[in-house]
């Protein structure tokens, strides 16, 4: 059926402490800069651009352990969850489909459950990004969204400073990732502790990637439809096509494998979230490689 126009709205975090390197915090600009409204907007999609987010900056963000950052992640990632959440009296941003351009996983998601209730989360990545604080080995909080925000893991994450108010709100069994070829080994454990469905590179290759998004959307959609929150790094994808991310990993998806998971959710008419770049955003709104054309166009007579 026919991939729907929904409203959309913007939301840019320029924000790079996660991880060591420098340069991502310059993406949601660069997106905006690729004329990405503008270009939804000719798709038929109605348009909000929120602007970019502010993080305040911490002089004394010591270490807490291994772990890098974490006043500014946790405090980045609070700003982001307040602004996808809704506020009282306000028409809030689930009346439209949410992006946050780079996402700070943690809140974005946090945000959307809040808004909308019990989600399934499609996570396409290189990584698993379910290190606790006690199994990384990096130090880097990019690694680590997901084991904040399992219920299963409640028990395993140690609170770090600014990350008192996330609850866990997702659970194992909604979780699906698409992807890995990078799992550390307690990562690895987890998976299989908790018995998270994973569509590593290697079903990908076995299964294609139209039978590999056919049985995610069977698993997740078992008994009732959940709205689907897809957080995708573009490391997924393989640096061949997209060389611009800080931890290339080769052998990822193709560009169209990359571009048929964002067109394969977009037709199933569920309200998808997504953070990640240009051409898989425009596939998460509706734009099809066959071609598009506004409902009311008429061929030029002569
Ligand atoms: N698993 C490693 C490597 C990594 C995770 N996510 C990225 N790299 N981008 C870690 O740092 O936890
Ligand atoms: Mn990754
Ligand atoms: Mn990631």
């Amino acid at each position: 059926h026919h991939p729907h126009r929904p409203s959309v709205g913007l939301i840019g975090a320029p924000f790079c402490k996660g991880q060591p390197r420098g340069g991502v915090e310059g993406g949601p600009d660069l997106i905006r800069g690729a004329r990405l409204v503008e270009r939804l907007q000719a798709g038929g999609c109605a348009v909000k651009d929120y602007g970019n987010l502010q993080f305040e900056e911490f002089a004394d963000d010591e270490p807490v352990g291994v772990v890098k950052n974490a006043k500014a992640v946790g405090s980045a990632n609070q700003s982001c969850r307040r602004r996808c959440t809704p506020k009282e009296g306000r028409t809030h941003l689930c009346d439209h489909v949410a992006v946050s351009v780079l996402s700070l996983a943690i809140g974005s998601i946090h945000g959307h459950a809040a808004a909308v209730g019990e989600l399934s989360v499609v996570w396409v990545d290189a990584h698993a990004d379910i290190n606790t604080p006690m199994t990384t080995e990096t130090g880097n909080l990019h690694g680590q969204p997901m084991s904040f925000l399992l219920r299963e893991l409640r028990s395993k994450t140690p609170t770090l400073p600014n990350f008192s108010w996330i609850k866990p709100c997702v659970s194992a069994k909604n979780l699906v990732y698409i992807g890995l070829r990078d799992v550390d080994p307690a990562e690895h454990f987890i998976l299989k502790l908790l018995g998270v469905k994973a569509f590593s590179m290697t079903e990908v290759d076995q299964l294609g990637i139209s039978r590999v998004m056919e049985q995610t959307c069977d698993y997740l959609c078992d008994k009732v439809q959940k709205p689907i929150h897809l957080s995708y790094d573009v490391d997924a994808v393989d640096p061949s096509v997209t060389p611009a991310t800080g931890t290339p990993v080769i052998g990822g998806l193709t560009y169209r494998e990359g571009l048929y998971v964002t067109e394969y959710l977009c037709q199933t008419g569920d309200p998808v979230h997504v953070g990640t770049a240009v051409d898989l955003l425009l596939g998460c709104f509706g734009r099809q490689r066959e071609g598009n054309h506004a409902p009311d166009y008429q061929l030029p007579l002569p």
